[in-house]
């Protein structure tokens, strides 16, 4: 290449680079206007449940009616919504929900429900409610039901129940999972934070440790075990559905509370994981799953929740393998128009084809973009927030959708697309300032805890 040629190559090369990375650039007035954009899309949501369903768990946004889980509502949308709407500083609608949950809010109810959902959605969000608002009925009510769900930890090796009555603390199913056994330990450990109880803590840690002194040589743990037993019914090993938050809680336990057993419980963990489930592929990075004794692989199976785990490695510091993940989710995202609940990964093909709102991807980009600033993130974000906004827009709301290849709607809106999927999505183009991670730990529906010294 001669001289003139060698500037009119560099001279293109510059221009090339310059215009990719300003095409990927999105300046303060464009994240402002995404962020603004989530929430109005917050609010038409919301407007849908309070027209609609105003005082039940959930709204079916397509026929417009309202949804409760049990035969009593326990105001699961309001609860998990409050918190999104102070961080986005949605003032009516916060006052909105905080109404609903003061004055209708009552656990002396002779109902039996599923202990991890009421714990995740309602103690961590009655919990971070009071931390964000200061206000102490949110504190009453977190401590009358965390006092209810205790004895569903009365078994034969201190591992939970799946279902407890909150009058009478009867327990109900003994055959549980990693998650629905481990996913305790943030919001016991803020009751005895704020009760100065240690029991709170004390229980959800033995759970939890039940399951981590049962793994495998492998340093796995299966799908299902007998709480009363101990001994696992299905031994296959992964970490989405019925194990994810498991390892996230031992995780954020070291994170909120500096709980070293937890971390050292989490590292031999995340060892086994990276070393037998973690599988490189030309689409990025996926999660398989194999048998907890052999190490052999199952199925090569990975959905919308195993996406969560990107997140919690970007966080421990792993930004290469989180990455890695993230591109894995993204094709994931991208490849079936929407993301489907499961998919093989090897095939290619899909195994569950729904889309119920679920906030995973969009979690571990947001972490992503916070410890990168990488802006590739923000796009990311942008395209799967347009994705949703555009394909589960319904009349009074957003709906789950059916099958991500024929985009056929479920007439219903779950209250984790408030807690968590509007959440994420809104703080990934949010200032900074909005939620300070080195204050706060997201518990597993996204309600924030504040960091104990
Ligand atoms: C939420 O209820 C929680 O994030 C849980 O840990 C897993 N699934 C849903 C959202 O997908």
């Amino acid at each position: 290449m001669n001289r003139k040629a060698k500037i009119i190559f560099l001279l293109g090369t510059i221009m090339i680079t310059a215009f990719t990375v300003s095409a990927q650039t999105f300046t303060s007035n464009q994240k402002n206007a995404e962020a603004e954009k989530i929430k109005a899309a917050c609010r038409f949501a919301w407007d849908g449940y309070t027209h609609y369903a105003w005082g039940y768990d959930a709204l079916r946004p397509i026929t417009k009616q309202g949804q409760n889980w049990y035969d009593v509502s326990f105001q699961m949308t309001p609860v998990d919504a409050f918190d999104t709407f102070i961080l986005m500083g949605l003032k009516a609608e916060a006052n909105d929900a905080k109404s609903l949950v003061l004055s209708r809010l009552n656990f002396n109810v002779n109902q039996e429900v599923q202990l991890f959902e009421i714990n995740i959605r309602l103690l961590g969000g009655l919990i971070s409610s009071y931390e964000l608002d200061r206000d102490p009925v949110f504190m009453n009510l977190a401590k009358d039901l965390g006092r209810r769900l205790l004895p569903a930890f009365h078994s034969e090796t201190g591992m939970p129940y799946r279902y407890i009555n909150l009058r009478t603390g009867k327990t109900r199913d003994s055959l549980s999972n990693p998650a629905e056994i481990g996913t305790y330990l943030l919001e016991f450990g803020k009751l005895t934070q704020y009760t100065g109880d240690s029991v709170y803590y004390l229980t959800a840690k033995k759970a939890a440790f039940e399951v981590f002194r049962r793994r495998s040589d492998n340093d796995f743990v299966g799908t299902t075990i007998d709480v009363n037993t101990g001994k696992w019914k299905n031994r296959e090993s992964q970490i989405g559905a019925r194990i994810d938050s498991y390892y996230e809680y031992l995780f954020k336990a070291w994170k909120l509370f500096g709980d070293t057993d937890c971390y050292e419980a989490w590292r031999i963990s995340n060892k086994a994981i990276k070393k037998y489930l973690l599988k490189e592929t030309p689409n990025g990075s996926f999660f398989t799953r194999v048998d907890m004794n052999s190490g052999k692989e199952t199925h090569s199976y990975y959905g919308a929740l195993d996406a969560f785990y990107a997140g919690i490695l970007a966080l421990s510091g792993d930004i290469r393998t989180a990455q890695e993940i993230q591109k894995g989710n993204f094709y994931m995202w991208t490849h079936f128009t929407m993301e489907p609940e499961e998919f093989d990964f090897k095939a290619d093909t899909i195994i569950d084809p729904a889309y119920p709102l679920r906030p995973e991807n969009l979690e571990s980009c947001f972490y992503l973009y916070r410890m990168t600033k990488n802006q590739n993130y923000l796009i990311m974000g942008k395209k799967m927030i347009d994705d949703i906004l555009k394909n589960c827009k319904s009349k009074a709301g957003y709906a789950e959708v059916k099958n991500v290849k024929t985009l056929k709607l479920n007439d219903y809106m779950e209250s984790f697309f408030f807690a968590e999927t509007l959440k994420y999505a809104y703080l990934l183009f949010a200032p900074e300032k909005t939620l300070d991670l080195n204050k706060f730990v997201f518990n597993t529906e996204a309600h924030p805890l504040k960091i104990v010294k």
